[in-house]
């Protein structure tokens, strides 16, 4: 069978990373994939006055899958409707320290489920006189219930505590009714789990992640504890993630475009290439997936490294050994 992906490399380091996850794909021979490339981003917006070209929009609805690169100045028009496009609600975003990197704490092993269609990132913004603006932060008790269901899934699945991520002490409603509906899905089934403000849980992220499994969390909080948790195990060259619907989904490094060393060949491929391996588990190549990590892990361990890293090596040279590792 072969599976057909989008392939939408987007800005910046994305045109770097991108075709990396690619060429390792394409090493695995058990798999058989077909890749279409379109474009996104400022770069496209500049040249066409659109940032997602309908096209793009057309190919990642009909492809059986996206692989995303990185989404610069224009990311609200770009990754928030690709995000809709193929229909997701949730964003798993792993974040695991790796041996042999420098991690300021080695014991990480965590896994954000991010809330993937409301909250802050509905767009509702607006001026509504000159110096005051305003932003309407949506949350319903229906897409709580389902990132909630699926984040308890998750756990279960994969042998993780759950702590449910909110700020109901301030967004009373909001955040209370996302914390409510949670809590409920937890004692529906029984579930163990925990809540946790999530200003006091970043500072207890990076003191003691080790305590820590599975985070739901609203969709602002996860974007931001996901960067924080980067920034425990190594940066976020390393942080993959997957956004998932019932039908389709899209996979993509946590970082971003990362203006200040594009286009110099030395972004960190990592991130991208464990966003295809989160792939490969999606269409149940799970062996081929664990394969991919292997070779990763390996790489990281023993080189060679990008600068962020501490290495001089280039995103042609780790990626090279990855697929020498496979
Ligand atoms: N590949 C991830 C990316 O391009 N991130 C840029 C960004 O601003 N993302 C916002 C988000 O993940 O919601």
């Amino acid at each position: 069978m072969t599976h057909e992906i989008a392939v939408i490399p987007g800005d910046g380091i994305g045109q770097e990373v991108t075709p990396a996850a690619v060429e390792v794909l394409e090493a695995i021979e058990t798999v058989d994939f077909e890749f279409t490339e379109a474009d996104a981003g400022d770069a496209v917006k500049a040249e066409t006055g659109e940032a997602l070209p309908q096209e793009t929009r057309d190919l990642a609805a009909d492809a059986d899958a996206t692989l995303f690169g990185a989404a610069g100045e224009t990311a609200a028009d770009v990754i928030l409707p690709l995000r809709q496009v193929v229909g997701s609600f949730a964003n798993i975003r792993p974040a695991v320290a790796y041996p042999g990197l420098d991690a300021l704490q080695p014991d990480t092993d965590l896994v954000f489920i991010r809330e993937n269609t409301e909250g802050v990132y509905k767009g509702i913004e607006s001026e509504i006189t000159d110096g005051v603006t305003t932003c309407t932060r949506v949350i319903t008790e229906e897409a709580s219930e389902k990132i909630a269901e699926f984040g308890f899934d998750y756990a279960k699945q994969n042998g993780y505590d759950v702590t449910i991520a909110h700020k109901a002490n301030v967004m009373r409603t909001t955040d209370g009714l996302f914390l409510d509906t949670a809590e409920a899905v937890g004692q529906d089934r029984g579930a163990e789990y925990d809540t946790a403000l999530m200003d006091a849980l970043a500072m207890h992220l990076v003191q003691r992640p080790e305590e820590y499994g599975v985070v739901i969390c609203p969709n602002l909080a996860g974007d931001m504890l996901s960067d924080l948790a980067a920034g425990i195990v190594g940066g976020l060259g390393l942080l993959p993630s997957a956004n998932v619907g019932e039908e389709n989904a899209l996979f993509e490094p946590v970082h971003g475009s990362a203006p200040d060393i594009a286009g110099e060949g030395v972004a960190n491929p990592s991130a991208m290439i464990l966003s295809a391996a989160m792939m490969l588990d999606h269409f149940g190549y799970d062996e081929e997936g664990d394969r991919v990590r292997a070779a990763v892990e390996s790489v990281l361990e023993s080189g060679p490294r990008t600068p962020d890293l501490g290495g001089d090596a280039s995103t042609d040279a780790v990626t090279a050994a990855v697929v020498d590792e496979l």
